[in-house]
């Protein structure tokens, strides 16, 4: 698939800090050490209902990874995911009476343009599980033939006691386990499992539903899990830098993944850092696709409001904290980009490099991403206070907002 515009990062003076991040599967802060190619996989979007404020937050959490990384002069190679074939998307397209793939598109156009918008980094690959399909079914026979795998009236069943480190990505109990397995895609009750948690590896070709030519494993479609596995190793390898997605990620879905990967290369975890954004809600609950309650990227552009505006409101949010989105948040946000754009108007200014220092400080330690708009809000305090005589440096806190966060002054 193609991805979307890249937006030009500015270079800027002075050095770039190694990223300090939060990492589920070890619970601590760990600063990363990327070779000269950082390695990123984003876990892309089911192509329905999309670009709500969640998603949004997300993907901005990751482009600030990518923004720190390439403030270190390191490369980055990042690849992004589309569910384009599941049971929510096939759902939905039967919901509406619409043609799964006609949605899946028409989702995935929308998303690229909110991306692009929003001043997101694309993925150097965007790849579709359908198009992923060939190289996912010689990894569900190698697991399969490795005894990792079994199959249950035709659907083929990884089993999740294979992989010993089981549990060392989000370090839940059984229970805890299980209802989130129900909640999210799997099917802990399906009789003639060996465990309840064992994640569907390939699905045999159910009436009305697509489905393709799965070799040995007979027609069918994949499992989610065994898509990004094969999508990250295919174009990353095992042991790359990050793999991120929101909070809702960690089990089952990533979990699982480093599971597949531990089976079929012995190494574990699959990613040096997990790393999870917090979820964002509407009045009072989650916001998702399934409850409906949800404001869409698209339509506050539609609406007028500017893109800088939106990812400003992301910004001012820590990402690993759940948080609601609100009408004052946008407000807030507004008001904030007319100040700075105000600050960054005139030709001089107070000195710049201490500004740039505190937002690469902010950034580098967890992603402070409010830490680093109290930098900038304080320089353009004092720009509109007392101003200052330093020729550039307007233009130099300017590039640093667009270089380190993705905000076009
Ligand atoms: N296609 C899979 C990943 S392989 C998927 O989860 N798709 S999704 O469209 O449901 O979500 C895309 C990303 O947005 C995921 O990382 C998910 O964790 C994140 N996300 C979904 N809802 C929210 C929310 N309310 N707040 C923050 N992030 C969210
Ligand atoms: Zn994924």
């Amino acid at each position: 698939m193609h991805a979307w515009p890249a937006s030009e990062v500015p270079a800027l003076p002075g050095q770039g800090r190694d990223l300090r991040i939060h990492d589920t599967a070890t619970g601590d802060l760990v600063t990363l050490a990327p070779g000269p190619v950082a390695r990123i996989y984003v876990c892309g979007i089911t192509p329905y209902d999309a670009t709500h404020m969640g998603h949004a937050a997300t993907y901005n959490a990751f482009d600030l990874v990518q923004r720190v990384w390439l403030d270190t002069k390191r490369q980055v190679h990042y690849v992004q995911n589309v569910t384009d074939v599941d049971d929510p998307l096939l759902e939905r397209a039967l919901r509406d009476d619409v043609d799964w793939t006609a949605l899946a598109e028409k989702e995935t156009a929308l998303f690229r343009e909110d991306m692009t918008a929003l001043r997101m980094l694309p993925p150097r690959h965007y790849i579709g599980a359908v198009e992923a399909i060939p190289g996912i079914v010689p990894l569900v026979e190698r697991l399969r033939d490795a005894g990792a795998a079994y199959e249950l009236e035709g659907d083929t069943y990884f089993s999740v006691e294979a992989d010993s480190h089981f549990g060392g990505v989000s370090h839940l109990d059984a229970a805890a386990m299980r209802l989130l397995s129900a909640e999210r895609g799997g099917d802990p009750d399906r009789p003639g499992k060996k465990n309840p948690l064992d994640p569907m590896l390939w699905m045999a070709a159910r009436e009305g539903e697509p489905s393709w030519d799965g070799a040995s494993l007979g027609r069918g479609r994949p499992g989610w899990h065994i898509e990004c596995v094969a999508i990250a190793l295919d174009h990353l390898g095992m042991g790359f830098d990050v793999q991120g997605g929101g909070s809702d990620l960690a089990f089952p879905h990533h979990e699982m993944g480093a599971s597949h990967a531990q089976a079929l290369t012995g190494e574990f975890p699959m990613a040096k850092a997990y790393v999870h954004a917090g979820m964002v809600g509407l009045d009072g609950e989650k916001m998702s696709k399934s409850k409906g309650n949800l404001v869409f990227v698209s339509a506050l552009r539609r609406e007028g409001v500017d893109p800088a505006a939106i990812r400003l409101a992301l910004l001012a949010h820590h990402y690993r904290s759940d948080w609601e989105w609100t009408d004052q948040v946008l407000r807030d946000a507004v008001a904030r980009l007319e100040r700075w754009r105000a600050a960054v108007s005139r030709p001089d200014g107070p000195p710049a490099e201490a500004v740039v220092e505190e937002i690469r400080e902010a950034l580098a330690n967890d992603l402070d991403s409010p830490a680093a708009l109290d930098a900038v809000d304080r320089w353009a305090a004092l720009q509109q206070e007392s101003g200052g005589t330093d020729e550039g440096a307007p233009g130099v806190v300017s590039r640093a907002v667009d270089a380190l966060m993705g905000v076009a002054l």
